[in-house]
């Protein structure tokens, strides 16, 4: 087959290519250029054009033969493929292996769903991996997405074969870059698990937002449609820039593509013996590009700034090379398929040759159409579906040979939203295409699907051709949604239930499982083994809730003979694993379950009876209605026995095994030992016969259970269809987290209207304390006759689930019997009526034991769950309408401050998590009136993942305003946020004095007004004037409410502003917060800019020496040595000291370093001062995080923390603070 370099017109070219000979044209005769009047010539990067051709023509030269004539739409047969090795994959992994392969070079920096692509190379680069050249991969990680773009740019610019893994936000950050790269005709490519961009907030899950927003940057757009394309089409694409110099975005869906785990076919890639003559044929191209390197033994310039006489014709002048894409990609496909026997098009159809009704799209989305489409032609029904696979250049010539003439109505699928468009961008394009080639159709229409991993099923895909196929044309929707119920603008199509459209002998199942108990895990090993059977096909998919620990996963997964094509959510399980008892009575496991399935739930239950009363109403409907076959296994008893603690995912699996006759136990229970042999091998022998022991017993624990004769028959079954469509409109704080937070909670969102979420993203605080997620399995028990009353149990408690109470003798007499109380201790008279108490709420309690550890005085024991959640549920109901008892404490102690209300409350960080107790420990502080940029990170998750919001209001319905930008821009954010305070305070003042010259109001307004200038900008001070303000503001009548500037020309109108403005009295406390990985890496530019401002802004960096959030990557605060990802051969640089940059820098900053594990009294007073100093404050507060490993587990990280990590340097300095 003719070589890509010969397609693209290269042949015969010499060492230095086409290319470098056109920039050292460009280098010798930039004038010759200007005189001319078609000054193309030299500009053009080809060879010579013969004597009197026009442009264009040379335009044409350059196209590959292959796009002179469009392909049929008949795909030609596949040729056969050459040796391939089977295997699980996710896209990931599958992408990840093709860019090693073919790069010298990659950039890295962790963004979900894309950071493992990163991981990947990262490993394989410290494992002295060899790429297809004999190189190992030179891996760096950079500071930001934008960082990794402009070295990017730079390697591409020294000729090496670079490229890069992104998604999203980080994509954004690309965007100048990508510009560049493109204008400069760099060949290059950019994997990106497409993903959600941050608008009315963040997503990190999959749909085309982002990569529609690169689509003008001038990159061609490869999109892969599940794991097997992406990693043939990672391949077609790291060809095809080579051959065309034009770099290229391959994007699939985030999660459900980079995330599903599918057996796919792949190509060999460990000797990379396949690909090898496919690079070997782009030697020249290669060697074009580094000709055209810069060096200094053949300099050029590049990246030049041009004035309006060329600048646009030096644009136009690459059309040649954008042009010959289509072209230059259907060769690599083919190349590609030669090798695979798996052929693609640019533009590939499936259906009825005269179909009438043509649905096209892109990405995974088109795995249901097809499954409809398959269904449809059953009934005789003329469909089809179009799908994309080269989205740019957007080649009208080949969408048009495509589509089938008999089309007559068409509908174009879009993954992506655009506010305000004409129609989102893949309907634009095939519309004008038809539009433009005079194609005429009846009907084009659009439609969005899918946005933030919605899933979108075959029975959403049957309802898009249902809506096409409407008898009358005029009834057919356009711009409509599938897949949610807008009942707010109507825009909706009704779907009815999923259809059979599996391959005959798929199974599915279900399994419920905790974050922690390894449930995932296991069935990520189950597909392998699965997997490895001859014959078997097997899918993979995980979802998870927003808990950072202790939070729902669904495990979904498929096996069977065929192979596996279904990129959306199993409803038809035949096997549901209920792992955690809990879960049973508290969501709808059954939902997903098909008649006469199977259902395995991890409970000490032994009758029906058990089970029975522990079943919820909406359970009961299920169970009568489907009749499953029921099991319970007592794991949690069986993996205690064993010595495995609450690891039960091995007990689960080998009954899973038995229940599903996935394959005989005989081979399964073999290959299990195997699998956990290889999981648990490092840890010893110990732990895997552990393992061993807990899969044997498995078996004999398993307890049938039988549902009665004739049971079920009065179980109502009305409601659960009503119920959600009765939940409808909010409109107090109440039912808002009845009808939404709650539903969200029991995994029931997806059944939300339109109508009940508040355009713009808004939640209301304190949702979290409805959650009660009872995750702990000991929690601490107080006893009363150790305890000192230092309060250093609620100081350190990460969740705010364990506080001191104070009540007064005459508050007791309603308590309940084990309400339990000594006489407060130190205080003086003002606190002598008081009874003290440690009160845990046994619900919100994580059973971390940082508490237990932290307790000087051997105060606190853990005790098993069961028995603490009946003593203390009722204690902590009473401890919560006991009063506040705050104002009798000073704030800036560490007693005082938690007898604070904590504005942050359990919230879904890990389970002694290190960050959150300095944030509580802010709010106990400042929280009335604090107002918090919050980067993104693992505190903006945990604080703010909806409809979990953890910060929360006081009785005066005061608390913490949070909001989070983005990632990178933090600082700035709440740079602004300060300055537009301050600004509006500004004219507050300019008001009060003017009400004061002018006389207006009452006499004790103005008297008031007088207190409170001289202190309106000390946060210590400023609230008793500002309390004293308001109350002679609301005695003089309510007559300006509503205004927004301050008319202070008149004493009147100061008055009216200043009623209307009584909020901004007392002084905000503006916290910007974030981790490491934005202060020291990403979000340093601008931390640096905003402390160089002098402006009263306090930043709180949560430091956990890596990026948390994302699973524990490398940042510049890592320290020397350590071992974390992206660092995989561990860090080879030092810990960078910022609050030494800082403070030599900006001696005006006050600088301090912390760590609650070393000194908890200097924390109080390193917060406290830098509140109170008149300008910008910086603290760096060592936490200690799950990622960390601690082998004692968190509840031990204190040792570590005062020993290891982060226990170098404790200080305050600065600002005049010293
Ligand atoms: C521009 C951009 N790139 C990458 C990400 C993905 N991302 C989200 S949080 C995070 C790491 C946060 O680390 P750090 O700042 O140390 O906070 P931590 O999670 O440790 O609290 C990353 C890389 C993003 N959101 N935006
Ligand atoms: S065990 Fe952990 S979560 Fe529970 S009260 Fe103690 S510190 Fe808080
Ligand atoms: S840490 Fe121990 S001694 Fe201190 S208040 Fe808590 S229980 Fe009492
Ligand atoms: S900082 Fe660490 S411990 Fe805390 S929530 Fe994030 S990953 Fe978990």
């Amino acid at each position: 087959m003719q070589a890509l370099s010969e397609a693209l017109s290269l042949r015969g070219n010499t060492r230095a290519g086409p290319l470098a000979r056109g920039y050292r044209q460009l280098a010798v005769a930039p004038l010759q250029r200007r005189r001319g009047a078609l000054p193309v010539r030299a500009a053009l990067p080809s060879e010579p054009a013969p004597q009197g051709r026009q442009p264009e023509q040379r335009g044409e030269r350059l196209q590959p033969k292959a796009v002179a004539a469009p392909p049929s739409r008949a795909s030609p047969p596949p040729p056969a493929a050459k040796a391939t090795k089977q295997g699980p994959l996710d896209g990931n992994e599958a992408t990840a292996r093709i860019a090693y392969a073919v790069s010298d070079v990659a950039f890295i920096y962790p963004i979900t769903p894309a950071t493992p692509m990163g991981e990947f190379v990262d490993q394989w680069a410290s494992d002295k991996r060899k790429n297809i050249y004999g190189n190992v991969m030179s891996v760096t990680e950079m500071e930001s997405e934008a960082g990794v773009a402009g070295a990017l740019h730079g390697a591409l610019a020294a000729g090496a074969l670079a490229t890069t893994f992104t998604c999203s936000q980080g994509l954004l950050l690309m965007i100048p870059n990508m510009y560049k790269i493109a204008g400069e005709l760099m060949p290059c490519v950019l994997h990106v698990s497409a993903r959600a961009l941050a608008g009315h907030a963040l997503s990190i899950f999959g749909d085309h937002q982002d990569v529609m927003a690169v689509r003008q940057t001038g990159w061609s757009m490869v999109s892969s449609h599940s794991v097997q394309e992406a990693q043939d089409l990672a391949l077609v694409a790291h060809l095809a820039t080579l051959a065309g110099s034009v770099p290229i975005v391959h994007f699939f869906d985030g999660f459900r593509t980079s995330h599903e785990i599918n057996k796919a076919s792949m190509i060999e890639m460990i000797d990379n013996e396949l690909i090898k003559p496919l690079l070997d044929e782009l030697a020249p191209a290669i060697a074009a590009h580094h000709a055209r390197a810069l060096n200094p033994s053949h300099p050029h310039q590049r990246g030049t700034a041009q004035g309006p006489d060329v600048y646009m014709q030096s644009i136009e002048a690459a059309n040649p090379f954008h042009k010959a894409m289509p072209g230059i990609v259907q060769a690599a496909m083919d190349k590609v398929a030669a090798v695979t026997g798996r052929q693609y098009r640019l533009f590939d159809y499936v259906g009825h040759p005269q179909a009438e009704h043509v649905v096209v799209a892109m990405g995974s989305g088109v795995q249901p159409l097809e499954a409809a489409v398959r269904h449809l032609s059953g009934e005789g029904k003329k469909v089809g579906v179009l799908k994309v696979h080269l989205f740019r250049p957007w080649s009208a010539e080949h969408l048009l040979a495509a589509l089938p003439a008999s089309a007559r109505r068409i509908c174009v699928l879009d993954r992506t939203k655009e506010h305000g468009s004409g129609g989102e961008p893949l309907l634009v394009d095939v519309s004008a295409s038809l539009q433009r080639a005079r194609r005429n159709v009846d009907v084009i229409v659009g439609g969005r699907y899918g946005l933030g991993s919605k899933d979108f099923t075959p029975a959403m895909a049957l309802a898009v051709y249902d809506n096409l196929m409407r008898p009358n044309i005029d009834d057919i929707q356009d711009s409509f949604t599938v897949g949610i119920v807008d009942d707010v603008t109507f825009s909706s199509l009704p779907y009815g239930g999923e259809p059979e459209v599996l391959p005959a002998g798929t199974t599915e199942c279900l399994f419920w499982g905790m974050g922690s108990d390894g449930t995932v895990g296991a069935n990520k090993e189950a597909v392998k083994i699965i997997a490895s059977q001859e014959g078997m096909n097997a899918q993979a998919y995980f979802s998870y809730d927003a808990h950072k620990s202790g939070g729902v996963t669904v495990s979904h997964l498929r096996f069977g003979p065929h192979s596996i094509a279904a990129p959306w959510l199993v409803d038809m399980a035949h096997y549901v694993g209920v792992h955690q008892a809990t879960y049973w009575s508290k969501f709808d496991v059954l939902a997903g379950l098909r008649p006469g399935g199977t259902v395995l739930i991890n409970a000490p239950w032994k009758t029906f009876e058990d089970v029975e009363a522990a079943m919820p109403a909406k359970t009961k409907t299920r169970v009568a209605a489907l009749r499953p076959k029921l099991y319970c296994l007592d794991a949690g008893a069986v993996a205690a026995e064993a010595g495995l603690g609450r690891r039960v995912n091995m007990v689960m699996q080998a009954a899973f095994f038995a229940l599903s006759g996935v394959m005989d136990m005989s081979e399964a229970i073999p290959l299990l030992k195997e699998s956990i042999k290889k999981a648990y091998g490092k840890k010893g022998e110990k732990v895997v016969n552990m393992n061993f022991a807990a899969v044997d017993k498995a078996l004999e624990h398993l307890v049938e259970i039988p549902i009665p004769q004739g049971w079920g028959k009065d179980v109502d079954r009305v409601g659960l269809g009503e119920q959600a469509a009765a939940r409808t409109g909010s409109r107090t704080a109440a039912e808002f987290l009845e009808n939404v937070v709650r539903p969200m909670l029991n995994m029931e969102g997806d059944k939300l209207p339109v109508s009940v979420f508040a355009p713009g993203g808004f939640f209301p605080p304190g949702t979290t304390v409805i959650e009660k997620r009872s995750i702990a399995s000991k929690i601490p028990a107080w006893n009363s006759a150790n305890c000192t009353q230092c309060n250093i149990c609620a100081f350190v408690c990460p969740h705010a689930a364990i506080r001191p109470a104070l009540a007064k003798a005459e508050e007791l007499a309603g308590a309940p019997g084990g309400f339990s109380t000594v006489p407060v201790r130190g205080g003086g008279p003002a606190l002598k009526e008081y009874q003290y108490r440690v009160q845990v709420s046994p619900m919100d309690c994580t059973g971390c034991e940082l508490c237990v550890h932290a307790c000087p005085d051997n105060a606190l024991t853990s005790t098993p769950a069961a028995a603490m959640l009946e003593a203390e549920a009722p204690n902590w109901d009473y401890f919560l309408q006991l009063p506040s008892r705050g104002e009798l404490f000073d704030k800036a102690t560490v007693r005082g401050s938690q007898f604070q209300q904590p504005l942050l409350e359990f919230s879904g960080a890990c389970e002694g998590c290190g960050e959150t107790p300095y944030v509580k420990l802010l709010t106990q502080m400042f929280g009335s009136r604090m107002v918090v940029a919050n980067a993104t990170g693992c505190s903006s998750i945990w604080g703010g993942s909806a409809p979990s919001n953890p910060w929360t209001i006081n009785a005066e319905g005061k608390g913490p305003a949070w909001a989070n930008s983005l990632f990178e821009d933090n600082a700035q954010f709440g740079f602004g946020i300060q300055l537009g305070i301050k600004q509006r305070r500004d004219a507050l003042t300019a008001a009060a004095r003017v009400v004061i010259q002018e006389g207006a109001g009452t006499p004790a307004l103005r008297a008031a007004l007088e207190e409170w200038l001289p202190v309106r900008d000390s946060g210590a001070l400023v609230a008793i004037a500002a309390k004293a303000v308001q109350e002679a503001l609301a005695e003089c009548g309510g007559r300006g409410a509503g205004l927004a500037a301050p008319t202070t020309a008149s004493g009147e109108g100061a008055l009216a502003f200043l009623q209307s403005n009584t909020d901004l009295l007392d002084k905000p406390s503006v916290w910007i917060v974030g981790g490491d990985g934005w202060a020291y890496d990403i979000g340093f530019a601008g931390l640096d800019h905003v402390l160089s401002t002098g402006e009263d802004v306090n930043i709180l960096v949560l430091d956990t020496e890596e990026y948390s959030n994302t699973g524990g990557q490398k940042s510049k605060s890592s320290p020397l040595g350590s071992v974390v990802k992206f660092a995989a051969g561990g860090k080879t640089r030092p810990k960078k000291e910022l609050a030494l940059a800082i403070m030599q820098c900006y001696p005006d900053v006050y600088v301090a370093s912390v760590s609650l594990d070393a000194n908890y009294n200097q924390v109080v007073k390193a917060l406290s001062e830098a509140e109170a100093h008149r300008g910008p404050s910086l603290v760096i507060a060592y936490a200690p995080c799950a990622m960390h490993g601690i082998a004692e587990g968190m509840g031990e990280s204190a040792k570590d923390a005062k020993v290891g990590r982060g226990g170098v340097q404790k200080h305050r300095l600065g600002g005049g603070c010293r």
